[in-house]
């Protein structure tokens, strides 16, 4: 059943927030002490925009963690173990953040503003306060805060058309992550191609919380004629797609190497960052677990799974947890992304899942599904 969220003051509101509301905002959770849209009362038809169309969501709660000052890029190549060497302006990169025990604790966006103004474009957890008292303890001349910056994104296939319109077609030409200060009649942002699916897409940062409906309103103007409508980050197409969800997939003890970010630490450079040797030692010994995903049997799942399902090899071994679980129209069958035990994944044998509704079996995939 059902609950209601209770709206106050406690819990901050995107400037994209009315504007949603009024378009029939349905459903949010929180992120980042924000409200966070999660749905509008139509999944299918918010999935069917996403992969066929195009759609808005109010993404606000990806704040900015401001590093601004002369020790701005020595402190953002502190903070992440990804090798920031020829890191360019208008260059955003995914840059993974580790504590000192190597545990993933963030999954920004790295975005360089200026010679001196780096964005770390966060997920859910309070980078600004690990940054801050970095940059402190360390002595750097470097000023952390979160600044007046709201992410609205734009995504799925006609996105490209509907930001064209707006902006100009050289936003076509921007590479993945790529970004550039525009002004949109006078309202300040920054133009991103970026956003969390695989459906391509843009995300206008913008830079001054007044506008919101403003923005929001002309957006929805350009997009009408592609059949635009509001969306939020959407749940069964990550899942299809493998995009980490900090938190949602994470735990206490997840480091970058169990999912597939490797790519993105290197501990064998010079720079030395947070958790440099903590990571240098879990890359030598090798993982235990990966992020996966499962094809599960059964009838179609409805909704979202309300708490990690967890997973067993067929003798009843432990072998993790699902994380997210969802109906995939187009794999046509149930499908999650899971913790899973590299035992299990080396057996090779289906796994069985232990979902609220009883148990199911399921077989374990490479990520992403599609
Ligand atoms: N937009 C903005 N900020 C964000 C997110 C966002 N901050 C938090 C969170 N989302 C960051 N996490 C991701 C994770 C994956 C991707 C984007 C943001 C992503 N990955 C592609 C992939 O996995 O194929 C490409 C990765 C690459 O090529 O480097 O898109 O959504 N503003």
């Amino acid at each position: 059943m059902s609950i209601t969220l209770s709206l106050g003051p406690r819990v901050r509101k995107s400037p994209f927030f009315e504007a949603a509301r009024k378009a029939g905002l349905a459903a949010a959770s929180v992120y980042n002490h924000m409200y966070m849209p999660t749905g509008y009362g139509d999944p299918a038809a918010e999935y069917d925009r996403l992969i066929n169309g195009v759609a808005m969501w109010d993404v606000a709660v990806e704040r900015q963690v401001a590093l601004k000052g002369p020790d701005a890029l020595a402190l953002a190549r502190y903070l992440t173990p990804r090798n920031l060497h020829g890191l360019t302006i208008g260059q955003g990169k995914y840059a993974p953040i580790c504590n000192y025990e190597g545990a993933l604790i963030n999954d920004p966006v790295l975005l360089q503003i200026s010679d001196e103004e780096v964005w770390l474009s966060i997920a859910d957890s309070d980078i600004t306060l690990w940054a801050g008292g970095i940059a402190g303890a360390r002595g750097m001349d470097v000023r952390v805060f979160e600044p007046d910056v709201s992410p609205l994104a734009i995504q799925g296939p006609k996105s490209f058309d509907v930001v064209a319109d707006l902006c100009g077609d050289w936003i076509r030409e921007l590479r993945y992550f790529g970004f550039r200060q525009f002004e949109l009649d006078g309202i300040p942002m920054v133009v991103a191609r970026s956003g969390w699916s695989k459906q391509g897409g843009f995300e206008f940062y913008l830079q001054d919380g007044s506008r919101g409906t403003e923005l929001w309103n002309k957006v929805a103007e350009a997009g009408a004629p592609y059949g635009i409508g509001p969306g939020t980050p959407n749940y069964v197409e990550r899942v299809e797609s493998g995009l980490v969800s900090y938190g949602a997939d994470t735990d206490d003890m997840s480091n970058p190497f169990e999912y597939g970010l490797g790519k993105f630490v290197d501990v064998d450079q010079e720079q030395d960052f947070a958790g440099k040797a903590a990571l240098r030692a879990i890359r030598d010994a090798g993982v235990t677990r990966r992020f996966m995903g499962l094809l599960i049997e059964g009838e179609p799942f409805t909704g979202t799974n309300e708490n990690r399902w967890l997973l067993s090899q067929k003798d009843g071994r432990a072998a993790g947890y699902a994380c997210a679980t969802a109906y995939s129209p187009r794999v046509a069958s149930n499908i999650a992304v899971a913790m899973v035990s590299t035992e299990a994944i080396d057996a090779g044998a289906p796994i069985v899942v232990h979902a609220d509704g009883g148990d199911l079996e399921a077989r374990i995939v490479e990520l992403p599904i599609i």
